[in-house]
């Protein structure tokens, strides 16, 4: 990896891509995942680089579902395997939910290399070797585990291509996403779809289920009750629009 000065104004998205990339050169990520970064970190851009209202109140309310879940799981790829494989175990210990290799561009070295990353990371069990179970789906995104993917009732699948979302959708599951794009099919057909970066995302993810868990049974079904996604997803884009709208404001050459 290109070692990136701390203190360069980009230092984040930098880190972000040497990530990928290294995931890449190690065989974890797929070439096409660096096209998947680039389109958010574009969408990154727009957002103003930061976890917006609507992310963090998406954010609260995909902690509640997955801490109120009987069987959640947490669906990784290659992407979110190099970018934080930490910060996925740590929501998983704290959520109590499992988690499961789930390949677009699938191969078993891939699967397999996916999982020693996680279990380097702490995880002590992944799914995903061994699928005994199919989705609806035509591509290798249909294979999943039984006692994971398959029988879970919330699935948070960050940075998904949108007709697993929607398969899953269809088969009566919460389905939590984190996707950069709000115009995206996968923003679109979610149950909550938070519209941050994934970095910020899990980490918030994470100080809230450390603070959630405390709170009564109640508070947290009331969360989920009221949460609107509709109303979420249209904030999400008109918070891009006032971004924008103060960046025009304050261009000057
Ligand atoms: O590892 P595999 O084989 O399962 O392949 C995974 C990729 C990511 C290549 C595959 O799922 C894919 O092609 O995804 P898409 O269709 O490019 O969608 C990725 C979505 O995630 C896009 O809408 C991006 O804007 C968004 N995205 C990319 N990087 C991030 C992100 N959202 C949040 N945080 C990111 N770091």
């Amino acid at each position: 990896m290109t070692d990136i000065p701390q203190d360069h104004p980009r230092y984040e998205s930098l880190l972000a891509r040497e990530k990928v990339a290294a995931g890449v050169k190690m065989g974890i990520t797929s070439i096409q995942g660096l096209i998947a970064q680039g389109r958010g970190e574009s969408f990154d851009y727009l957002i103003g680089e930061r976890s917006t209202e609507s992310a963090l109140y998406a954010e609260r309310a995909a902690v509640a579902a997955l801490l109120l879940a009987k069987n959640p799981v947490i669906s990784v790829n290659g992407n979110v395997a190099a970018l934080a494989p930490e910060k996925v175990v740590s929501l998983a210990d704290i959520t109590g939910a499992k988690i499961e290799v789930n390949l677009f561009h699938r191969t078993e070295t891939r699967v397999h290399l996916i999982i020693e990353q996680l279990k380097a990371n702490g995880a002590s069990e992944v799914l995903g070797k061994n699928p005994d179970a199919s989705l609806e789906l035509s591509h290798a995104r249909r294979l999943v585990e039984s006692r994971g993917i398959y029988s879970a009732d919330v699935v948070l699948v960050p940075l998904e291509d949108g007709d697993r979302c929607e398969k899953l959708v269809e088969m009566g599951k919460t389905v939590i996403t984190i996707d950069l794009n709000p115009l995206s099919r996968t923003s679109g057909t979610a149950t909550i779809s938070i519209v941050d970066n994934l970095t910020r995302a899990l980490q918030n993810m994470i100080k809230f289920g450390v603070e959630m868990k405390k709170e009564r049974r109640e508070e947290l079904v009331k969360l989920i009750t009221t949460y609107d996604n509709k109303e979420v997803l249209s904030e999400a884009i008109s918070e891009i629009q006032e971004h924008l709208k103060t960046m025009a404001a304050e261009m000057e050459y």
